[in-house]
């Protein structure tokens, strides 16, 4: 016996690769329902080798579902989310309305599954930044060892965190450039985002930093540890899928390179990649359509005295949402509903 499942915000960027690991996972589904707002209703989406039709999120009832991948945004969540709730379906929600509510728990399954038993409180878990989730995924086994006392990180974002609209951006601003028969301003960014980079995702808030920084700062501390402090820079870079990151580490205990290699060799979710040559290290357009959360060009910080520098690469539609979802179900499955 396996699970009634639901998508919502099936027809978007992480809603479709929602369908796409649970199939490829082969979680346990005994009935699937596909939803989407009513603009999108009718739009047909994938699920393994079937194709199935989008229902109204707004009329949908959740009652009998066990499970609803939520990827709709704040607003839609705050409308559905709850009703879904109520109804006995467990939610699990990739958008940030939830993630800072301390009654509802925020899991990367690698690093704080056991956060999973405070989902009954709400029927709702959160889902990370998926800039948060890669790079938790890179410094617990580095924590667990050493201790972090500080990170100071600087990503490189790919528009598809902006959703279609930021990769149909690209897509045309590059092909004007080439060919600028037809002038393509910023619409869903504030800059020309092809061939340039944009230190700026989402909104500005009083202390200069960006939401998207803040966030770094606050999932890190709810997820792995609050005593750790992290200072981030988040720059949005013309690439389509995959999100980098600089990652700089302090630690309280001393840790040589070499055994920071041999211990995310070990850990769960990671790929190591690092050889020091040309080409030793992953890119983003290498990690695109997989599961894992790369990591390459580990060093020693000689400018302190524990410090170690890496660089993490993640698919952002993956291990920064969708297969992260898909995580935390298979989390509620084994260890909470056991029924599959
Ligand atoms: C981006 N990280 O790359 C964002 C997208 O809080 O779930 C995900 C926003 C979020 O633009």
């Amino acid at each position: 016996m396996g699970y009634k499942v639901v998508v919502a915000g099936a027809t978007g960027n992480v809603g479709r690769e929602m369908l796409n690991i649970l199939a490829e996972r082969e979680f346990p589904v005994d009935e699937i329902a596909a939803l989407a707002s009513r603009k999108s209703l009718g739009t047909e989406v994938s699920f393994g080798d079937k194709t199935i039709k989008t229902r109204d999120l707004d009329t949908f009832d959740f009652t009998g579902w066990d499970i609803a991948l939520f990827a709709v945004g704040s607003e839609a969540t705050k409308a559905y989310a709850p009703k879904a709730a109520a109804a006995g379906c467990v939610v699990i929600d990739n958008s940030s309305l939830y993630r800072y509510d301390p009654e509802i728990p925020l899991i990367v399954p690698e690093v704080n599954a056991d956060a999973i038993h405070g989902y009954a409180k709400r029927n709702i878990i959160a889902n990370p930044n998926c800039s948060t989730a890669q790079m938790v995924v890179a410094l617990k086994p580095l924590h667990d060892r050493a201790r972090i006392k500080r990170v100071v990180v600087s990503t490189y974002q790919s528009v598809s965190g902006a959703g279609k609209e930021g990769m149909d951006e690209l897509w045309e601003q590059t092909k004007a450039v080439y060919n600028p028969v037809q002038e393509v301003p910023p619409k869903k960014f504030s800059k020309q985002i092809a061939f340039n980079v944009i230190p700026h995702i989402d909104v500005f808030l009083d202390s200069g930093e960006t939401k998207e920084e803040w966030k770094m700062v606050a999932e890190t501390k709810k997820i792995l540890d609050p005593s750790i402090k992290v200072t981030a820079t988040c720059v949005r870079v013309p690439v389509f899928v995959g999100h980098s990151e600089a990652i700089n580490i302090e630690t309280e205990e001393f840790l040589d390179w070499q055994e920071a290699q041999d211990i995310l060799r070990e850990a769960p979710g990671i790929m190591l990649v690092d050889k020091r040559e040309a080409g030793g290290y992953v890119t983003p357009i290498e990690c695109v359509g997989e599961f894992a959360t790369y990591v390459s060009r580990v060093r020693q910080d000689s400018t302190i005295e524990n410090g170690l520098n890496l660089w993490c690469v993640s698919d952002n539609l993956r291990k920064g949402a969708a297969l992260n979802a898909v995580q935390i179900a298979e989390l509620l499955g084994s260890r909470v509903l056991k029924k599959g």
